[in-house]
């Protein structure tokens, strides 16, 4: 079991494409661990693969109040979509920043336990807004992408300005 390190937007390597898993071994199963891991000492709901800088087609969430209720995706792919609704998102890989997102309401999505036998599960709410969010992940999208240009480019520089600032020597004084 490891907490991994998250990447950070703009880091390019987050717009990778990831690979589908094909081999359901002890790797795959040491990687899901780390990333349940990862999101609960992050707080956040969900993680996906990419973030950790691991591009395979593999995400996490848990989006219940208990913090009890963990569900793991490899190989998800969304197979219906029903409805909208609008979410005000952030992203442990855009820290301090949040954005509406439009996105569906309900999603059937067809995928792979850890172990590769195949399941069907529909979500609705939080849940689907999180997977859906950790879906964009593995395919190299980000939820700023759904901002204007001008926007995202005020985010990336309001970033860079926290990092120059965090990473400052601190004055004798
Ligand atoms: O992918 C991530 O960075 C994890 C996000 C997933 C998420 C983003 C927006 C909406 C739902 C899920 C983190 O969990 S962000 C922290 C968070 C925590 C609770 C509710 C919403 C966002
Ligand atoms: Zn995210």
């Amino acid at each position: 079991m490891a907490i991994r390190e998250i990447l950070e937007f703009p880091d390019p390597r987050l717009r990778t494409q990831a690979r589908a898993v094909e081999e359901f071994d002890g790797q795959l199963a040491n990687l899901v661990e780390d990333l349940f891991e990862t999101m609960y000492q992050e707080q956040g709901i969900g993680l996906a693969a990419t973030q950790v800088n691991e591009h395979v087609r593999v995400l996490v969430m848990d989006t219940s109040d208990e913090r009890n209720r963990p569900m793991a995706f490899v190989n998800p792919e969304i197979i219906e979509r029903d409805g909208t609704q609008v979410y005000e998102e952030g992203c442990l890989s855009v820290p301090g920043i949040y954005a509406k997102v439009e996105r569906a309401e309900q999603v059937r999505v067809r995928a792979r336990h850890p172990d590769g036998t195949a399941f069907e599960t529909e979500l609705d709410g939080l849940s689907a807004v999180c997977l859906q969010h950790e879906m964009d992940h593995l395919a190299g999208k980000l939820f700023v992408d759904y901002l204007s240009p001008l926007k995202r480019q005020m985010v990336r520089k309001r970033l860079e300005k926290a990092r120059r600032q965090d990473n400052r020597v601190p004055s004798a004084t």
